[in-house]
């Protein structure tokens, strides 16, 4: 039997622990049982129940307060994390002990571990070995995204995750709750992004230099090119929103595909009563 996981990535402060403690509500509406793996060990508190912890293996302070090791809060949690991969048979141990096997892993948000640090490739590799079919989920906080520059930004970030996991992909846009009606009303310009348009609109009356304008010109076309890079809108406040998020994602790894077909009517059922009778206060 495969067993199923969804990978949640992001910045700093984007919302993974949010989300993660959010998907875990919405599923027990829907009588599915999720999992949610901590594995930041510089996590102080989360809201979810949580089935395996990094800070059981390592924390952060135990690499900082090392003698020898010294490290400081960035390096220490690299240092946890490459600790984790040379343990992998631990968390395996953890893993083994569950039987529905559907799984958050809750990841840190130290943006160098997605985009050049080989550990979330490994851990990727040792989860598909373990009959894992994964889906990488990036978010990103609205905040910084709905403006250009910080818009290209994000999705840089968001794309180099992507293209070095090479696993099924989903980018959220977090806390749309927090945003002014202003912005929500302009928000479907960077749910599906064309950056051509929105740059041009940043730097037309922007005394920045020609070259910087140029290499924004490079990327927008690079982006296009991958034509994948676009966001899926979270409030944590409208479960119908949270809702399609988890759709998008079972069907990219084929969740439900392995039940049988009374199973299968019995989670549609479900999901249009839930849908109708929406009991869930975010
Ligand atoms: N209003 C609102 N606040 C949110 C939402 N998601 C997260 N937050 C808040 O943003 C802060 C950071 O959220 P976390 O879920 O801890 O973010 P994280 O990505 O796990 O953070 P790190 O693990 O430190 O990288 C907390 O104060 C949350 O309450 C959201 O959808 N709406
Ligand atoms: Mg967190």
């Amino acid at each position: 039997m495969p067993r199923y996981g969804q990978l949640v990535m992001g910045p700093a402060g984007s919302g993974k622990s949010t989300y993660c403690s959010n998907m875990v509500k919405h599923c027990e509406c829907l009588r599915r049982t999720v999992h949610v793996v901590n594995l930041d060990p510089a996590a102080e508190h989360f809201d979810y129940p949580v089935l395996v912890d990094i800070r059981e293996l390592i924390e952060v302070d135990d690499a900082m307060d090392d003698q020898d090791l010294r490290f400081g809060p960035n390096g220490g949690l690299i240092f946890c994390m490459e600790y984790l991969t040379q343990n992998f048979d631990w968390l395996q141990e953890q893993l083994d002990e569950v039987e529905d096997d559907y799984i958050l892993f809750d990841c840190p948000g130290q943006v160098e571990l997605y985009t050049h640090i080989p550990v979330m490739r490994q851990l990727v590799d040792t989860l598909q070995n373990w009959n894992f079919r994964l889906c990488g989920v990036f978010l990103v906080d609205s905040q910084f995204l709905i403006e250009s520059s910080k818009f290209v930004s994000g999705i840089l970030t968001a794309l180099s995750t992507m293209v070095n996991l090479e696993i099924p992909h989903v980018n959220v846009m977090t806390k749309l709750d927090l945003l002014s009606s202003k912005a929500k009303k302009s928000l479907d310009r960077y749910l599906e992004p064309d950056l051509h348009v929105l740059l041009n609109e940043e730097f037309e009356n922007s005394k920045s230099s020609p070259k910087f304008k140029k290499l924004n010109a490079a990327i927008a076309n690079m982006i296009d090119d991958y034509s994948l890079v676009k966001f899926l809108p979270l409030d944590q406040t409208d479960e119908e929103s949270i809702n399609d998020i988890l759709l998008q994602i079972d069907t990219t790894i084929q969740y439900g595909e392995d039940l049988e077909p009374q199973e299968v009517r019995e989670r549609e059922e479900d999901e249009e009563d839930n849908n109708v009778d929406s009991g869930f206060d975010g």
